[in-house]
């Protein structure tokens, strides 16, 4: 790619995976309402609420390619999931659309799945079951940007990443776990693949207690090589299973479930 964008670079995913874009675009606008530090001689820097329409419009000019990780990532106020996750995603969307639609990658979640068992395999034809509000605006997001497709051939990767940090942090993540290697392979065959059309992919690594299958996405030649089974000794060192009632170890969205509806101020 010539430009590649990314939104919410300031973030812990967006701040791990900024210097590894390198290798796939000539430049990269690096993108966030938070600070962004110093630019790297390859890199743009842009600040922008992606609540502010003509500011999204800009930003995503002369872009070949989106990697969109922006937004509220965890239980919130609705008004704070709204301007970034529900009007911030209209904006890129009709952004992209007046701007030659550079392929995306959405950042979607595994809590647009939250309250399957973790004792069920899913694959992406099983039905949404959001635990929150933030997974609800994730729904919207796929929703959103397969009518994009639909009606105007946008095309998305609608990643939903289970738990994607330098390593799991309790034992569901063992589950959930995806690494940042893999992540980045993931990367580069969204952007690399000659048709991609709008799939649902787990982004996940190759866990042995993983509960999703990704058997549709093969085309996209991704083939995790990470596993996080290698950290279940550390954590079984570090703190106690949860018990099999506890919300942890209950649901695959584990302890978002119990989140409650955030009331305004
Ligand atoms: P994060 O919260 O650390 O980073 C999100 C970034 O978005 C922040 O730097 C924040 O300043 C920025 N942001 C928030 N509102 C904004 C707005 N109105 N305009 C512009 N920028 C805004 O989250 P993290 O962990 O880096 O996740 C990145 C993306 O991946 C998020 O969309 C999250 O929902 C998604 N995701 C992450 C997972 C993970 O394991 N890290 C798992 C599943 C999904
Ligand atoms: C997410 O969607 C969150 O953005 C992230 O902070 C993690 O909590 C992750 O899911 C998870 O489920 O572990």
């Amino acid at each position: 790619m010539k430009r590649l964008l990314i939104t919410g670079a300031a973030g812990g995913l967006g701040s791990a995976m900024r210097a590894r874009l390198v290798k796939h675009a000539e430049k990269v606008r690096v993108s966030d309402i938070a600070d962004l530090g110093a630019a790297a001689p390859h890199e743009e820097l842009v600040a922008c609420d992606l609540g502010d329409a003509s500011a999204v419009h800009r930003l995503v000019e002369g872009c070949d390619g989106i990697l969109h990780l922006g937004g509220i990532s965890i239980e919130d106020k609705f008004s704070k999931i709204i301007n970034a996750n529900i009007l911030g995603l209209h904006n890129l969307y009709e952004a992209a659309r007046a701007h030659g639609q550079p392929r995306i990658l959405f950042a979607s979640s595994n809590h647009t799945v939250g309250y399957y068992r973790q004792d069920e395999q899913i694959d992406v034809t099983a039905p949404m079951r959001p635990d929150g509000l933030y997974g609800v605006s994730k729904c919207f997001g796929e929703a959103l940007a397969r009518m994009y497709f639909e009606k105007f051939g946008q095309e998305t990767a609608l990643v939903r990443i289970g738990s994607c940090m330098e390593k799991p942090k309790n034992h569901r993540m063992l589950s959930t776990w995806m690494s940042y290697d893999d992540f980045d392979a993931l990367i580069a065959c969204v952007f690399r693949a000659p048709m991609l059309g709008c799939p649902i992919i787990w982004g996940v690594s190759d866990n042995d207690s993983r509960w999703w299958d990704n058997s549709h996405a093969a085309y996209l030649g991704w083939r995790p090589q990470d596993n996080a089974e290698r950290f279940r000794a550390e954590l079984d060192a570090a703190m106690p299973r949860p018990g099999p009632s506890e919300p942890l170890a209950l649901y695959q969205g584990g302890q978002f479930t119990q989140d409650p509806i955030f009331k305004e101020d």
